[in-house]
């Protein structure tokens, strides 16, 4: 969603701001503006659309200056235009950019314009400029009114701001949005992502919940919630440049779907190092965490709720755990019946989806301390408000629709159902060992599936001009069957369902005539011949079939059947090769349709407001 990039430094900033702004374009957003002070003045330039054109109306507009800040949104409050989007400005003087939602806006517009402010835009973003120029007439310094200010905002905020009246001072705050501070050579910066900063450094100070910071490009302070001047851990990211670019890819989704044999082999690599699924895997105090676990209850949005859901199937085959999955936004509105000695799983990529951080921080108002996440982005904020953590190793995932984030969350889900099966005594070593083995041999299946590119790439041309698809699965891989479904609406905009393949003849089968594809997953596996008397159902009624088999199952293509052979069937862990299959499909129809598949319409990257 909204990104965020500043910098105070004694060059220009200009095309570094353009350029930390195209980095976090992969977030989604619909409008960019980037301001300077410029000498005595504050300057700004803003446009819907892309940000390349902000680029050309910087150039323009002879844009140039040592201190500034950028931002990329994705309107929440107010219509996506010019003059809703960032930085706003008050009384031409101060500028400010900000991610999040002030929930309070309404009061504090009221207050503002009885002040004398007048506002310019719908947003709820504008009112915070205004307090800060408030507290900044009154004689607060830019920092002191920034702190003010904050204290009487309600909601969720990432700042950034500058100020005509303090040409090398940039001041920032954070609660509820990430923001971090980047140190560099003699120049320092502000950043929602790492990814933003990282072509001038890797050295960043990740702000914790409640602190502002002061950067100019000589020095860094940051101060704690009470405004204590605090000194936290500097870290260095581990995300590269060559991360961020594309490669010989056409699109960041088909480099990441490639990436996933280096992705699952880096994730495997501590689980395989350590010999067995070791509890420490998870944390420090795993063991003592985890010895107790009654039940498993997974909390998770979109992509990462279909990673829950398989490994539901999991945990309660081979750990014997009852485990329920929620969509968090459900979750967080409902009252639930927690059991004492329940394990709260989240799963989010960015580790920043506000909905999961807010059902994480509900559980946990309901007594539910036994935390864990799974999570690809490092001191996110997730992982900051749990117990125990797994760090997936996908590296930095820009694509909107997740693809390697997916698969290495489900090795994640399945070390930890290993782990609590051999804490509850429930799988010998041999299995154990046996397990093992199938991880090692995942990046391989994964690879000979992504072989299959070019005959997927066949099917996609039939799949371009419909309007519908089914996608059906059993069991582990009806959850599949949904991740399918969902990869094929967000980037071709073909309207698609999972269904499990048993539920077909409780209504959906009512939509099969000849124009519905139905895609299968049809692993080698013991409801496979279910599976089959389901697509005989939806043969009698003229449907066309699409049917991913393994290898060794003998399913032969037959009229209205068409066959891909994905690799031989790798047991329990199936429903990771079977994952890659269609999210090529979706890839290759969304290129047939001509869409923009690494930024789908309307759709953001981090959803980090409700
Ligand atoms: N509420 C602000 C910022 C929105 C945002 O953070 N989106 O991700 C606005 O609507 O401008």
């Amino acid at each position: 969603m909204c990104g965020i990039v500043g910098a105070a430094a004694s060059r220009d900033v200009v095309p570094f701001l353009v350029d930390g702004l195209k980095r976090l374009e992969y977030r989604g957003y619909d409008s960019a503006g980037i301001a300077v002070v410029a000498g005595e003045d504050v300057r700004r330039v803003r446009r819907t659309g892309r940000v390349s054109e902000l680029e050309a109306a910087a150039a323009a507009e002879g844009l140039h200056a040592p201190l500034g800040i950028g931002h990329t949104r994705w309107a929440t409050h107010g219509g996506v235009t010019e003059s809703n989007a960032h930085p706003h400005i008050s009384v031409g003087e101060l500028a400010l950019v900000h991610n999040g939602i002030i929930e309070n806006h309404e009061q504090q517009r009221q207050r503002l314009q009885a002040l004398g402010y007048a506002f310019e835009s719908q947003t709820d973003t504008e009112v915070v400029a205004h307090l800060i120029h408030h507290y900044r007439a009154q004689g607060a310094s830019l920092l002191g009114a920034l702190q003010r200010a904050v204290k009487e905002l309600h909601g969720a905020y990432a700042l950034a701001v500058i100020d005509r009246r303090d040409p090398g001072v940039l001041v920032a705050a954070r609660m509820g949005c990430p923001l971090l501070v980047g140190l560099g050579e003699g120049e320092n910066f502000v950043a929602s992502d790492v990814s933003a900063i990282v072509s001038a450094t890797r050295r960043v100070i990740y702000l914790e919940e409640g602190d502002t910071a002061q950067v100019t490009r000589d020095a860094v302070q940051v101060y704690d919630a009470g405004d204590a001047p605090v000194v936290r851990e500097v870290h260095v990211s581990d995300v590269s440049l060559a991360s961020l670019e594309l490669g010989p890819y056409r699109h960041f989704m088909q480099k990441e779907i490639h990436e996933q044999p280096r992705a699952l082999g880096d994730t495997l690599e501590g689980i395989v190092d350590a010999g067995g699924f070791d509890p420490a895997l998870f944390g420090k105090d795993a063991a003592e965490v985890l010895a107790d676990v009654e039940s498993v209850q997974i909390l998770a949005c979109g992509t990462s709720y279909y990673a829950g859901l398989v490994a539901r199937y999991w945990i309660e085959a081979i750990a014997g755990l009852p485990c329920a999955v929620d969509i968090a936004s459900e979750y967080r509105y409902r009252p639930v019946a927690a059991t004492a000695r329940q394990l709260v799983v989240t799963i989010s990529q960015s580790g920043e989806t506000l909905d999961t951080l807010e059902a994480l921080k509900y559980a946990g108002s309901l007594g539910l301390v036994r935390t864990l996440a799974i999570c690809n982005v490092p001191e996110s904020a997730i992982p900051r408000a749990s117990r125990l953590v797994f760090y997936t190793r996908a590296g930095a995932e820009i694509g909107v629709a997740s693809t390697k984030a997916f698969t290495t969350q489900l090795v994640a889900l399945f070390a930890l159902t290993c782990v609590l099966a051999r804490l509850r005594g429930r799988i010998d070593a041999a299995q154990e060992a046996a397990y093992l083995d199938e991880l090692r041999h995942l990046p391989g299946s994964v690879q000979h599936a992504l072989n299959l590119e070019p005959q997927i790439a066949l099917w996609a041309e039939q799949f371009a001009p419909r309007q519908h698809a089914l996608f059906l699965g059993r069991g582990m891989h009806y959850p599949i069957a949904l991740e399918g479904a969902l990869k094929l609406k967000e980037i071709s905009y073909i309207h698609a369902e999972g269904y499990p393949a048993g539920e077909l003849k409780h209504g959906p089968l009512a939509l099969v005539d000849e124009q519905m594809p139905v895609v299968v997953i049809a692993p080698n596996d013991a409801l496979l011949e279910k599976v089959k008397s389901n697509i005989q159902e939806v043969r009698a009624r003229g449907g066309q079939m699409y049917v991913f088999a393994d290898a060794d199952s003998h399913f032969g293509p037959s009229e209205q059947v068409q066959v891909i052979r994905t690799p031989r069937h790798v047991g329990t862990l199936s429903p990771i090769v079977h994952a890659i299959p269609v999210q090529l499909l979706a890839y290759h129809v969304a290129l047939a349709r001509g869409t923009d598949v690494d930024k789908p319409r309307n759709l953001a990257k981090s959803v980090t407001v409700e």
